[in-house]
């Protein structure tokens, strides 16, 4: 017997409505329950392929490129917020076509130069396309917020059909990633009107964990260097 919905799912339901879209990735998707199915199959997809790239990094280079992975559906009511601030009706089309991190994949790394390590291996899959990219490193946000992100998509093979879907992949620093998430609270706390002065602090601070990753950065080059010229003695 099927479980009772969540309440947050029985609102986006209600919202959203089960709408017929017009949409290459919409064609027979005709409920939420089957959209929430496809962004979740993704998620095993890209992330078994994430943790087998990483596998076979450590197996090569006895490196490990990711220290950690998270993933996550967006919430129900947190697409209906995303599509509302971006004045777009709540449907299931606009949800499809206009919320590109529905399906989310967090890869967190030791070091910057890891972040575009991965990249450029995410880039190499020949079953995933990137569609588009953000680096937030290169031009950090004006609230300080630094990460990389690629928003790409994986065919997911069903019984009748393939429907490409897409996953936002985020890849940051463990530093990065511990500020985005402070700051993350802070403007869901303020409903993003925080106090001015709490503003200033974080980007300071982002300005801070900049400063470590690189200090972090030069340290094990430093590290790998010595070793090196250890073994060649
Ligand atoms: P939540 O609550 O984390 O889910 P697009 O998705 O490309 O249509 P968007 O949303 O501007 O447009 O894309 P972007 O900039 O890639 O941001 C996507 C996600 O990155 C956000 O999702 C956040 O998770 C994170 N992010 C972006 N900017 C910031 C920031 O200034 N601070 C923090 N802490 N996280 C940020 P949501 O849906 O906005 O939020």
């Amino acid at each position: 017997m099927p479980s009772k919905p969540a309440a947050g799912i029985r609102q986006a339901r209600k919202e959203m409505g089960n709408m017929d879209v017009a949409d290459k990735f919409s064609e027979g998707v005709e409920s939420w329950e089957t959209v929430i199915f496809l962004y979740n199959s993704a998620l095993k997809e890209v992330g078994t392929k994430l943790e087998i790239l990483n596998d076979e990094f450590r197996h090569i280079h006895n490196y490990n490129p990711i220290e950690y992975i998270k993933s996550r559906i967006k919430t129900a009511e947190s697409i209906v917020k995303k599509l509302k601030r971006n004045h777009y009706e709540s449907t299931i089309e606009n949800m499809v076509n206009h919320v590109n991190d529905i399906a989310g994949i967090r890869l967190v790394c030791s070091f910057t130069s890891d972040i575009y390590r991965l990249a450029e291996m995410i880039g190499r899959q020949n079953d995933l396309t990137v569609v588009s990219v953000k680096d937030y490193i290169k031009n950090p946000k004006d609230s300080g917020y630094k990460s990389y992100h690629m928003l790409v998509t994986v065919p997911i093979f069903l019984t009748d059909r393939v429907i490409d879907t897409k996953v936002e992949i985020q890849i940051r620093t463990i530093a990065m990633d511990f500020w985005a998430s402070l700051e993350h609270k802070i403007y869901y706390k303020f409903e993003g009107d925080a106090p001015e002065y709490i503003s200033r602090d974080l980007r300071e601070c982002a300005g801070i964990v900049s400063m470590l990753d690189a200090k972090m950065l030069s340290l094990n080059e430093a590290i790998l260097q010595a070793r090196e010229e250890q073994k060649d003695s």
